[in-house]
């Protein structure tokens, strides 16, 4: 994935029209927006191509996919039918499940990205300890995109390690969670940012900073 400025929107409002507020003032400096559930639940998976039609915008699905493989296969095709370009599931539910949503994403000619430890504070409980093992799962079945924390940058090193230089590896964390968007290009190809962005009283101006600190 090329994603401009390195710097992925997560769009996790609660309205078609504040979304669309909000991509209306980034347009110009963002090219890739993160949907999950909150903005998917509030509003329908519909919302996925009204704002790829309005903005001319990659949409990466964040829904953690993490069933039995039967349903992950599911949520897949139903994402990719309402036109995501890519979606997100998750390692620890085991290789089986991460392959159902690999084929499917396969299928529509789209990309996975297997998310391997998780950002916040209560990953270090369970998420942690597997997370090296969910990322060589990942390499071993050819997976080239991962979701690694920006909050913790010796884990996210360790992944980059593991994942190796040519995978494609997006973070999250930076900003409210207290990552710092430079030192975390430094082991990732993208930062995923949500609340200092679109909290801001001025998302155009928060997002241009943003890029400037980065560089
Ligand atoms: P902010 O903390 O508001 O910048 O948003 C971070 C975004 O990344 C939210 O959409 C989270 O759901 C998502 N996220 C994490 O914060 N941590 C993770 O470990 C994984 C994700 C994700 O998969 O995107």
């Amino acid at each position: 994935m090329d994603i401009k400025n390195n710097l992925i929107l997560a769009l996790d409002v609660m309205s078609e029209s504040e979304a669309i507020d909000i991509c209306r003032s980034v347009a110009e400096h963002i090219d890739t927006i993160k949907i999950g559930y909150p903005l998917a639940l509030a509003e329908g998976l519909e919302i996925i191509g009204k704002i790829k039609d309005a903005f001319c915008v990659k949409v990466i699905c964040d829904f953690k996919v993490a069933d039995i493989d039967a349903t992950n296969s599911k949520i897949c095709e139903e994402t990719f039918k309402a036109g995501a370009d890519a979606i997100i599931c998750h390692g620890f539910v085991g290789r089986d499940s991460v392959q159902a949503c690999l084929d499917v994403a396969d299928k529509y000619g789209k990309e996975l990205f297997l998310l391997t430890e998780m950002s916040h504070p209560g990953a270090k409980m369970f998420l942690q300890k597997n997370a090296d093992a969910i990322a060589q799962m990942g390499v071993d079945m050819g997976i080239r995109n991962y979701v690694a924390p920006a909050t913790r940058l010796d884990r996210l090193s360790d992944i980059r390690n593991i994942v190796g230089d040519d995978a494609y590896i997006i973070s999250p964390g930076v900003g409210k969670q207290g990552g710092d968007g430079k030192k975390t290009l430094e082991f990732s190809n993208a930062i995923i940012v949500g609340r200092s962005i679109y909290e801001s009283d001025n998302p155009k101006l928060a997002c241009e900073e943003l890029i400037n600190s980065i560089k």
